[in-house]
């Protein structure tokens, strides 16, 4: 029965640590996957989450099934957090947001929600753009095309290519945008190219559709993260925003994050939301309440709020960090004189190198450094000291 079954291929960024894994070399680095490491590489657990979860402990929460668009104080507090706290959109209603398994599975509910009310329609994508998302799209039966976005000859923003392509999409159309730290590339328009992306969108009565894996991650204020997203919903532009608390709260195996669409009025919200739930429902039933009391807590408990906000201040400086050591010792080792400054132009976790797919797999094969093969990296999975090796390494494999 199962014999005709063929071998899937292994997952283009997860599939690295499977690679690194099975290394023995000791200067092994793995900055193929993107999760944040402490300056000794370890994980990190937040402190808020550890607090976080002895309340929880204290208040003797139970393990009852949640409802279907999940706790009701997670749902709160994540449309506030991504929104701001009085924005008129939330105070009327008009916000259908549900709990989604993380990032993904928000991403992947929402894909659901357009396959079934607007068969056919096409969600626009960065290229390049998160490999998953490409996954998420044809698992769910909605066709993509792409619009330009990294222009190799800057290593930045294809502007003008991107607001083209967005302007020839079929009208009625999704453009999906990385609401901050496009990953992988780094590279963020900035806000007046915002403005103009929102003009086009409107104009071309298109639909934005959010993903925000990185809020607060990014700059390490949550607010300068969700800009992009508010100056959206300001206009009073319906909008799809998928969330995460992956890196920001570092519960990337907790699964936690949501789906929010903003709509014109608080009918509709509420009709889409009853949908959203009809979909879940053969899926997955409900939701998993560990991390989402986790977000609670933590969002809704001003001490711990504030000492959110210094952990992440404290994870994105040391990106910030790492970034600058290699940008510096990139430029020492490089004697062509080449401009690496593209390297500090980048922000979030991830610096895309310019590196294509046989230099990248020369950093592997021969340095033990372990990367996607597009030339991404993960700045957080980097330490300060380890950064002269990575130089030497890039600088290497970049000439030859
Ligand atoms: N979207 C982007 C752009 C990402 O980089 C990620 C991964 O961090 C995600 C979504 C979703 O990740 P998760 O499903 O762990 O929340
Ligand atoms: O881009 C990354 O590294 C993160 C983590 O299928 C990730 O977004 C990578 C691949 C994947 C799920 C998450």
């Amino acid at each position: 029965r199962f014999e005709g079954v063929t071998m899937a291929p292994p997952d283009p960024i997860l599939g690295v640590s499977e690679a690194f894994k099975a290394d023995t070399n000791d200067l092994k680095l793995n900055l193929g996957v993107g999760a944040y490491r402490t300056e000794d590489l370890q994980p990190y657990v937040l402190n808020v989450v550890k607090k976080a979860e002895n309340m929880m402990l204290e208040k003797g929460e139970n393990k009852e099934y949640l409802p279907i668009e999940g706790l009701a104080a997670f749902n709160k507090a994540t449309v506030e957090l991504l929104l701001g706290a009085d924005n008129d959109a939330t105070k009327q209603g008009r916000v259908a947001t549900v709990q989604g398994l993380s990032g993904t599975g928000s991403l992947r509910l929402a894909a659901a929600f357009i396959q079934r009310y607007f068969p056919g329609v096409q969600v626009l994508i960065s290229s390049p753009t998160w490999g998953n998302h490409k996954n998420i799209f044809n698992d769910a039966g909605v066709p993509w095309s792409e619009y330009r976005y990294y222009d190799p000859k800057t290593v930045g923003l294809d502007f003008e290519g991107m607001i083209a392509d967005i302007k020839a999409a079929p009208s009625g159309s999704f453009v999906l945008l990385h609401g901050c730290a496009h990953n992988p590339t780094g590279i963020d328009p900035t806000p007046e190219q915002w403005e103009k992306i929102a003009d086009v969108i409107q104009e071309k009565d298109l639909t934005a559709f959010f993903d925000v894996a990185y809020q607060g991650f990014a700059s390490g204020s949550l607010d300068e993260d969700a800009s992009s997203v508010r100056l959206f919903v300001a206009r009073g532009m319906e909008v799809f925003v998928a969330q995460s608390y992956s890196k920001n709260l570092g519960l990337y195996a907790e699964r936690i994050g949501a789906i929010n669409v903003v709509c014109s009025s608080s009918d509709a919200a509420i009709r889409v939301k009853s949908q959203l739930k009809r979909l879940a429902r053969p899926m997955y039933s409900n939701p998993p309440v560990h991390g989402a009391q986790i977000v609670a807590n933590v969002v809704g408990n001003p001490t711990l709020f504030d000492e959110w906000k210094s952990e992440m201040e404290l994870m994105s400086g040391r990106i910030k960090g790492v970034r600058q050591r290699l940008y510096d010792n990139l430029s020492a080792k490089d004697k062509t004189g080449k401009d690496w400054s593209f390297v500090l132009r980048q922000i979030g976790m991830f610096s895309f190198t310019g590196l294509n797919k046989a230099q990248s797999e020369n950093m592997s094969n021969k340095w033990h450094i372990y990367m996607t093969k597009d030339g991404r990296i993960s700045l957080a999975g980097l330490s300060l000291s380890k950064c002269e090796y990575l130089a030497d390494a890039i600088v290497d494999s970049y000439y030859n």
